[in-house]
């Protein structure tokens, strides 16, 4: 079989499933995953070596329809850039759902890219004939490559996903080393795996007005001695976060800390602070410094 590799930037609104797809699709949790809608801030790689392709998925945030401040219009232009950029994008919708944010998202990439559609969170559709006529009318809305119904959580259809997006991608010699997950190192995934955790933790508003800093990571023999701070937009945002007796920080933390301890097969100290960044997620200079674009 000819070998193809090539890049597939995952598009849709937010919480539609497309981190937990990636996730799904590489075997490997690459992408933090919650139920609350605007997880994914950064463009996460993960790739999926085959003998006869390499798959460089691009995860990336869900395009928003109401951009309420900077950091939001920073991620919608990421969303944009991702599958504009791709060999094809990959739009994720759930299924017997298209709400006029998807609508939005799919209007986001351009008219010439390949789009290949995946419907996922089929494991909740109680009846299969529901979704038949959900397909057509989605068919309707654009051109697109391919449709396939799949679950992220268990998994059902990856396969023919894969077969998809193997036929979109081109002929091309593979760009990673075949053991290569994803081109993101462990400080990244530190970051965001204590950025999970608060938005497991916490209620609905506060995920969004925090950000994780990792000020200094060090490999010390086998221990891995990692510094984060949590950034707050207000001073009254921090008991809420550090909880009675600091509890609750001392929860996120630990959950973080297993959860890398899992990821780079050894032991982690983990020490977290919070400090307040005024309104960081409206300045455009602090936006900067913290890598968004
Ligand atoms: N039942 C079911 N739930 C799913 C499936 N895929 C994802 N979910 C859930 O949907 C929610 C959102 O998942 P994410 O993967 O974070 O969604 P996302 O599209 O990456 O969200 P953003 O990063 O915010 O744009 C989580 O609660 C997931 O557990 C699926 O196939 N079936
Ligand atoms: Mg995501």
């Amino acid at each position: 079989m000819t070998q193809r590799c090539g890049t597939i930037g995952i598009a849709g609104r937010p919480n539609t499933g497309k981190s937990s797809l990636l996730n799904r699709l590489v075997g490997e949790k690459v992408s933090i995953v919650s139920d609350k809608p605007q997880t994914t801030r950064h463009l996460v790689t993960g790739i999926l070596t085959r003998p006869d392709c390499q798959y460089v998925f691009v995860d990336a945030p869900g395009q928003q329809t109401s951009a309420k401040n900077t950091l939001h219009r920073r991620l919608n232009r990421r969303a944009t850039e991702a599958a504009r950029d791709a060999d094809v994008a990959l739009f994720v919708v759930e299924a017997l759902r298209f709400t006029p944010q998807d609508r939005a998202a799919l209007e986001r990439i351009p008219k010439e890219q390949r789009v290949i559609a995946a419907v996922n969170k089929i494991d909740l559709v109680k009846s299969a004939s529901t979704l038949i006529p959900y397909l057509d009318r989605l068919a309707k809305t654009r051109d697109f490559a391919a449709i396939v119904p799949v679950s992220a959580k268990t998994g059902k259809n990856v396969p023919a996903l894969l077969d998809a997006l193997r036929a979109a991608l081109p002929e091309a010699e593979a760009m990673y080393p075949p053991d290569q997950l994803t081109d993101r190192d462990e400080r990244f995934f530190a970051a965001e795996l204590l950025r999970e955790k608060i938005y497991e933790e916490m209620g609905q508003e506060l995920p969004y007005r925090c950000e994780v800093v990792i000020d200094s990571f060090k490999e010390d023999g086998q221990l891995r001695r990692i510094e984060a701070t949590i950034l707050v937009e207000r001073e009254s945002q921090k008991p809420i976060l550090l909880g009675a007796g600091g509890e609750r920080l001392k929860r996120m933390a630990s959950a973080a800390r297993k959860d890398m301890e899992k990821l780079f097969g050894g032991k982690v100290y983990l020490g977290t602070w919070v400090k307040v960044r005024k309104a960081w997620t409206d300045d455009a200079r602090v936006l900067r410094q913290l890598g968004y674009e």
